[in-house]
């Protein structure tokens, strides 16, 4: 195992070896789950990623969780743009398992899709994955077989892929990852099943809110830093409108790099699955909120603390200029011509109800969302954004399996669904998919929708432009919205594209799609 281990990763082979301590004392198989790992890898080094059993303490409790090399989130890889890394992913977990690099356009066979690029990897099985980082920016690692237990249990990790142009982002003190979730405890307990789906309806919202695995996530800031942070939705179902109180937010980046200019934000919405890069400058001590900025409430998920003492040098003025990426714009010349053109595809997102589930939803009717926003009178339903921002309905949520709501991508022209559809693509041959997400279908909400293996750009919301592009590997399509993307069809193989909410992936919502 070739790996280098900063600074932070020395401390944490630290923590590691106390927590290894602790587990003894306790007499307990597992071990204290730890975070923060960091390992840096170079072109052509190996090395060794195991999903297996940690123990977790959240809020007093203590749970049996799953991490990879035992800390949630996963060890940040940090690669230089342009490496190739090879991955030995060992299955230490009690179900079969893969890793998906997700958004990283890697050669087909190390995308980890079970029955399409590899047979899972059963427990106590191993895999190299050869992982090649093209682009800049921030993705993740997480198994692509039952998500909704196995990532939601702790299995995901980043990947910061560092620009190989030395001006790509602004300088700054820190970078620092935060991984965004939330877990569903049930009187203090946490209800999964190895066996067994639920949730099926809304997918599973949590009730505690983890940044980097912890319910207390605190950051250590001074006056006068810039940090930049790269979000990460690590959550099964929930969306997120992260804020810091009182500071304003430099959007750089999203999924796949940088966006072509900066913008100044209060809050980012990042849907499951999607990565957004903000500057922040904490200019004045005090106590400051971390939260989700939702239309009915505010969450707190954690909070910064930024000390008195100010830290040299200041970056107040890279921090107040907004700057502009030629080279981003550049890259998607090509697609240009596209943006604007009727689509090639059209998808509408849909869902079927049956059994009991379809009585139960029947009942509850009336909560469909009205064109201006009313009519909600029942909780079911999303708010006038079209994004449920919490469940609607936990107990017909728990009760709902992929027996009984099937979960639809239907292609238009075809009139083909989910893994029916298989779309033949040309490489080099740009695609314009309008994806429609039907208001008028028995739940209508949002879904994350993410292609694999390529990057495609966001040409239009319900019709009006974007005005500044970044490269996507996820888009969040609200219920009753359109959005127009134009996929950038560069990486030969056989891919997935489905919704990136974890319960409606295992309720059928994917289909595949090659580029020859
Ligand atoms: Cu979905």
């Amino acid at each position: 195992m070739n790996k280098k281990v900063g600074l932070f990763g020395a401390l944490i082979v630290f923590v590691i070896a106390l927590g290894g301590y602790f587990s003894l004392t306790a007499k307990r198989a597992v071990k204290p789950a730890a975070s923060d790992a960091v390992v840096e890898l170079g072109q052509g080094e190996s090395y060794d990623l195991v999903a297996g059993f940690v123990e977790k303490e959240i809020l007093g409790g203590k749970y049996r969780m799953l991490a990879y090399n035992g800390s949630i989130p996963g060890p940040l890889i940090r690669v230089k743009q342009g490496t190739e890394v090879i991955l030995n992913f060992r299955n230490n977990a009690d179900l079969a398992s893969t890793v998906h690099s997700h958004g990283v356009r890697l050669d087909n066979a190390f995308d980890g899709v079970p029955g399409l690029t590899q047979q899972p990897v059963a427990p106590g099985g191993s895999f190299a994955y050869r992982v090649k980082f093209p682009d800049p920016g921030m993705y993740w690692y997480h198994p692509h077989l039952r998500e909704d237990y196995a990532q939601e249990l702790g299995l995901y990790g980043n990947y910061l892929v560092v620009p190989a142009d030395p001006d790509y982002w602004a300088v700054v003190n820190r970078e620092i990852a935060l991984f965004l979730d939330d877990l569903l405890l049930t009187d203090g307990k946490l209800e999964l099943s190895r066996t067994k789906v639920d949730h099926a309806l809304m997918g599973r919202f949590g009730n505690v809110m983890l940044i980097n695995g912890k319910a207390d996530y605190l950051l250590a800031a001074r006056q006068g830093e810039v940090v930049r942070l790269y979000l990460t939705n690590a959550a099964n179902a929930r969306p997120f409108n992260f804020a810091i109180t009182d500071h304003l937010f430099k959007l750089v980046g999203g999924d796949g790099g940088g966006y072509e200019r900066d913008e100044w934000r209060d809050s980012v919405l990042l849907g499951p699955s999607e990565r957004v890069i903000v500057e922040v400058f904490f200019d004045r001590p005090g106590a400051f909120t971390l939260e989700n900025i939702t239309p009915g409430k505010t969450i707190r998920l954690g909070m910064v603390n930024v000390a008195a003492t100010p830290v040299p040098p200041a970056r107040e003025e890279d921090f107040t200029s907004l700057k502009a990426r030629p080279a981003v714009s550049r890259s998607m010349d090509p697609l240009r011509p596209y943006l604007a053109k009727p689509p090639d595809k059209r998808l509408r997102l849909s869902i079927e109800l049956k059994g009991g589930m379809a009585a139960m939803s029947g009942m509850a009717q009336g909560g469909h969302v009205m064109p201006d926003g009313a009519g909600m009178g029942h909780s079911m339903g999303p708010s006038p954004d079209g994004i449920e921002w919490e469940d609607p309905d936990p107990e017909m949520n728990r009760s709902s399996s992929p027996e009984s709501v099937l979960w639809k991508i239907i292609d238009e022209e075809s009139g083909k669904e989910n893994m029916a559809i298989d779309w033949r693509l040309k490489r080099g041959e740009p695609v314009v998919i309008r994806i429609f997400n039907d208001p008028a279908s028995a739940h209508p909400m949002q879904h994350p929708f993410h292609f694999h293996g390529q990057r495609f750009l966001v040409a239009a919301r319900d019709g009006v432009r974007e005005s500044n592009l970044v490269w996507k590997d996820t888009v969040l399509v609200p219920a009753g919205r359109t959005v127009d993307i134009v996929l950038d069809t560069t990486n030969p193989g056989r891919w997935m594209a489905h919704c990136h909410i974890s319960e409606h992936l295992e309720a059928s919502m994917m289909f595949g799609f090659r580029v020859e």
